[in-house]
């Protein structure tokens, strides 16, 4: 064998560390969770040595009959587990699945709705920094000033003075249900197609506690890492008519070789969402984040639209500290051991890169098995490092009272 048999230190000593880092801190952005070691073999396996460009059964290199047994059945699972008629696995992330959505879809310069980045959508639903929004005209929707949830009228009146190729719904920061069904109807009302992007709830659906988009949209798209805690990557799924065109998008319209490892990840995944003990996970997903943001909202936050249907919620941090940006308070928790991501919130007056809101999830916490009642401690630990978020000796407490419950609940052996 010709592999050096010195190890590399310098790269496994920081997957070590980094691996410390996630058993000893509390995790609490929204689009991570922890993925099984299940999951981890597939993806350490030796199908990354293997390049299958094309389809099962209709691959341009030869070796594949293994691998086109594995990437049929991801198919096979994913298309069960969410009741669709076909499925593209191929996708590395979210991103590409949907710009691939586009490119079998639309053509350069037709019109697409889609929720406004700064109001909780996403950089490929249009953002004029984002090939979406230099390649499509996207017209953004956004959530009410009064409620600040999405209002079904104001999309319905953009489709209609728009016209829309395609309708995209779906979010990245919009802590509420989104029901697929009257956007069926609005989309339908202008000829439109309706693409659901369900990145960051796709374990919830799995697990019954938000609404299926599959019999409603002609095309739903989701990321395999967040909720559904499977390995990063990202799916397609759709009906059965657009499938040849979505394949045809992925490779050889935007992918070359697939990661057919990833694809192995995503079919365990796949079959640990199927599992029963998967619904109580995602209720629990739930129920975490609801216990996190009433405890917030009694200590001087305010949760945007008030609370939370799903695994995040956002933050207005002015009301507890006019002065607090969203990124100092990021910083400051990060030192006390909770890591999170500093977010706009709607209308937000500072910039993306400082914003007014922090944006927090409760996917990997659930999964490492905290409950409600560590939320309201998650919650004080948040007020303590706030209220004095440059004062060292609170934030190393805390870091040291978060280290102790993590030791309790670390999700990887050490
Ligand atoms: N970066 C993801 C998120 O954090 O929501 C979206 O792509």
């Amino acid at each position: 064998m010709t592999w050096p048999n010195d190890r590399d230190h310098e790269v496994f000593n920081l997957i070590d560390r980094e691996v410390e880092r996630q058993n000893s801190g509390l995790q609490l952005i929204a689009s991570e969770n922890f993925t099984s070691p299940a999951v981890m073999e597939a993806v350490g396996s030796v199908l990354t040595n293997k390049y299958s460009e094309g389809y099962p059964g209709r691959r341009y290199y030869g070796g594949n009959q293994v691998v086109d047994e594995i990437e049929a059945l991801a198919i096979e699972r994913v298309t069960s587990l969410f009741g669709a008629e076909a499925a593209n696995v191929q996708p590395h992330s979210g991103a590409n699945a949907n710009v691939a959505v586009y490119l079998a879809l639309l053509q350069p310069g037709d019109t697409v709705l889609g929720m406004s980045l700064d109001h909780g959508g996403h950089l490929t639903h249009g953002s004029p920094v984002n090939i979406s929004g230099r390649t499509y005209k996207f017209v953004g929707y956004r959530v009410t000033p009064s409620d600040e949830r999405l209002d079904l009228d104001q999309i319905r009146d953009l489709a209609l003075a728009e016209r829309p190729k395609l309708i995209v719904a779906g979010a990245t920061a919009y802590p509420r249900i989104i029901d697929p069904a009257p956007l069926r109807e609005i989309a339908d009302e202008v000829g439109a197609l309706l693409m659901f992007d369900a990145a960051h709830i796709a374990g919830l659906i799995a697990g019954g506690v938000h609404p299926n988009p599959v019999p409603f949209a002609d095309v739903v798209t989701f990321t395999t890492h967040k909720t559904l805690r499977g390995p990063r990557g990202g799916c397609i799924l759709s009906r059965a008519d657009l499938a040849a065109s979505i394949d045809k998008a992925i490779f050889p319209g935007l992918q070359g070789g697939p990661l057919e490892h990833v694809i192995a990840g995503k079919a365990v995944a796949f079959r640990e969402a199927a599992d029963p003990s998967f619904a109580d996970y995602a209720r629990r997903i739930v129920a975490n984040a609801q216990a996190l943001a009433a405890a917030l909202g009694q200590r001087g936050f305010r949760l945007v639209s008030g609370g939370t249907d799903n695994h995040l919620m956002l933050v207005d941090l002015r009301p507890f500290d006019a002065e607090l940006t969203g990124k100092d308070a990021q910083i400051a928790l990060d030192d006390s051991g909770i890591t999170l991501n500093r977010n706009t919130i709607p209308d937000d007056p500072r910039s993306p890169f400082v914003t007014s809101g922090l944006r927090l999830g409760t996917p990997s916490v659930t999964t490492q098995g905290l409950d409600e009642t560590h939320m309201v401690q998650i919650a004080d630990w948040i007020e303590r490092v706030l209220r004095a978020p440059s004062d060292d000796a609170v934030r190393s407490a805390v870091r040291a009272e978060v280290s102790s419950l993590c030791a309790a609940f670390a999700p990887y052996a050490r």
